[in-house]
This record gives structure tokens, C-alpha cells and sequence, in this order.
């Protein structure tokens, strides 16, 4: 326990990261008090006096951290790619929400004559990946639903999240290039590594015990 009792402020998305990061979090004693899930509380206490959450989007995740508002953060690795991560440490993996960020598409269609057609919500990402193979494509924005795309003519191909490929396979489409192996990943305030050393440093110690006593 640290000694001076200045807070420390979690910031986390609902759903998937949440449910997987939890019990790591409670291997560093962290046991929220309410459920994010039934409550509507953004802000949740902890069985420890000194270390609330945030519960927010997890692509504001980075920018909460990033600005400070929140000292660490739990956010997948996709969404650090596509914000880039400016200002911010990432000193943990926590090899939780894991999936691969993909190219898919119809099988046996071949690419168009001119530009190819890419929707996506990373569109950051997909314009790296493109532009490292070399490939002229017109990025298309879309916020979800990406397997539609493709399907209704909007773009050739997307650039998605694919887990068990289920969703793909539902929409007739076929994942075919692989862009990054995902997981969720803690990240940290580069002023607050500095000014809440010692309780930033003890949340790290015990979540890095935590992912290898999981992985043993
Ligand atoms: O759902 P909401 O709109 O609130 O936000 P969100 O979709 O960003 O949150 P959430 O909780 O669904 O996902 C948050 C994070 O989980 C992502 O940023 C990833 O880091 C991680 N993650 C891991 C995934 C998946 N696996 C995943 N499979 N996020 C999304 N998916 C989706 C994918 O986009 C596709 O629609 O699941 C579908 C594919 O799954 P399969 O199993 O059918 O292949
Ligand atoms: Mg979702």
C-alpha cells in the first residue's frame, strides 16, 4: 500500500476487455464495487480506497490517458494503432480480447482494374498497410458493420477485427490478409509514471505477475 493516498484512476471499456480484465485486475487486489454493466455509473470505486475506474468507449481510452484525465488505461491494440499512441507508455501486454486485424473479402473475386476499395473503421491502419505493400487504395470511413461493404458494392475489401471468423463466414466472406495479432494492452500517462511512481509501478508489477501466472 502505498502511503501517500493519492487516487489512481483506471480507464476501461464495458464488454469483452472488462470481463477478461477483471480478474486480473483483482490479482492487484482492484474489485470494483459496482457493474458497469447493470450500473450507470461512470465512475466506479474499488475495494481499494486509493484506485477508481472509468468506464468509457474504448476508443476514447487512449485520449483519456493520453490528456491525463485518466493515469493508466486497458485498451486492445488496434485502437492504439489506429490513434498512434502519441504520449503515452505501454508497458504491459495483457494477452487479454485477443484477435487478429485482418483483410477480407469475397474468395475468387478478382481485385478491380483501378484503385481498390477499402472500408474499414481503422482507417489509419489500413493506409499504413496498404501504402508498406506498395498497393493505391481509397480508404472508405465507416463505424461498423464492415462486413456489409463489400456486399453491397460500397468497397472490394475491409479491414476488420476476425476472432473465430464466424462473422465473415455469416456474410460470405473470406479473411485473406493478415495486418497484426491483437490483444488489450496497459498504457500509462507519462506524467503520471513519474508523479505516481510507486502506485503506477505496483499495478504493473501485479498485473505483469498476474499475465504470467495465467500463462503458466
Ligand atoms: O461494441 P462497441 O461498439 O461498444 O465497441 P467495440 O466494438 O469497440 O467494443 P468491444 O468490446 O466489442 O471490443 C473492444 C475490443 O475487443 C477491440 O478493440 C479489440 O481490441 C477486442 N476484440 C477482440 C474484438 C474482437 N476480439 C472481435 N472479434 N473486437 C471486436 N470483434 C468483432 C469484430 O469487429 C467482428 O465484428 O467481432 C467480430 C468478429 O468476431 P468473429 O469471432 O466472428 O471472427
Ligand atoms: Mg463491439
Amino acid at each position: 500500500m502505498p502511503t501517500m493516498s493519492t487516487t489512481l484512476t483506471i480507464a476501461v471499456s464495458k464488454g469483452r476487455i472488462y470481463k477478461e480484465a477483471l480478474p486480473l485486475l483483482a490479482h492487484a487486489g482492484i474489485t470494483p464495487l459496482d457493474d458497469p454493466e447493470t450500473s450507470r455509473k461512470l465512475i466506479l470505486d474499488t475495494s481499494r480506497e486509493d484506485v477508481k475506474l472509468v468506464i468509457i468507449r474504448t476508443t476514447d481510452v487512449p485520449t483519456y490517458v493520453q490528456y491525463g484525465a485518466a493515469d493508466v488505461g486497458v485498451t486492445g491494440k488496434d485502437v492504439l494503432m489506429e490513434h498512434g499512441g502519441e504520449g503515452l507508455y505501454e508497458p504491459l501486454d495483457l494477452g487479454i480480447a485477443r484477435c487478429r486485424m485482418m483483410t477480407a473479402g469475397f474468395a475468387d473475386v478478382p481485385p478491380p482494374g483501378g484503385r481498390l476499395r477499402v472500408a474499414t473503421k481503422y482507417v489509419n491502419c489500413a493506409r499504413r498497410y496498404f501504402a508498406e505493400q506498395g498497393q493505391q487504395v481509397e480508404v472508405i470511413k465507416l463505424y461498423g458493420s464492415m462486413e456489409l461493404a463489400p456486399i453491397v458494392g460500397l468497397a472490394d475489401c475491409i479491414v476488420d477485427l476476425v476472432d473465430t471468423g464466424n462473422t465473415l463466414k455469416a456474410n460470405g466472406l473470406v479473411p485473406q490478409k493478415h495486418i497484426a495479432d491483437i490483444s488489450s494492452r496497459l498504457i500509462v500517462n507519462r506524467a503520471s509514471m513519474k508523479m505516481k511512481h510507486a502506485q503506477v509501478r505496483e499495478l504493473i508489477d501485479h498485473l505483469a505477475e498476474a499475465v504470467r501466472l495465467r500463462n503458466a
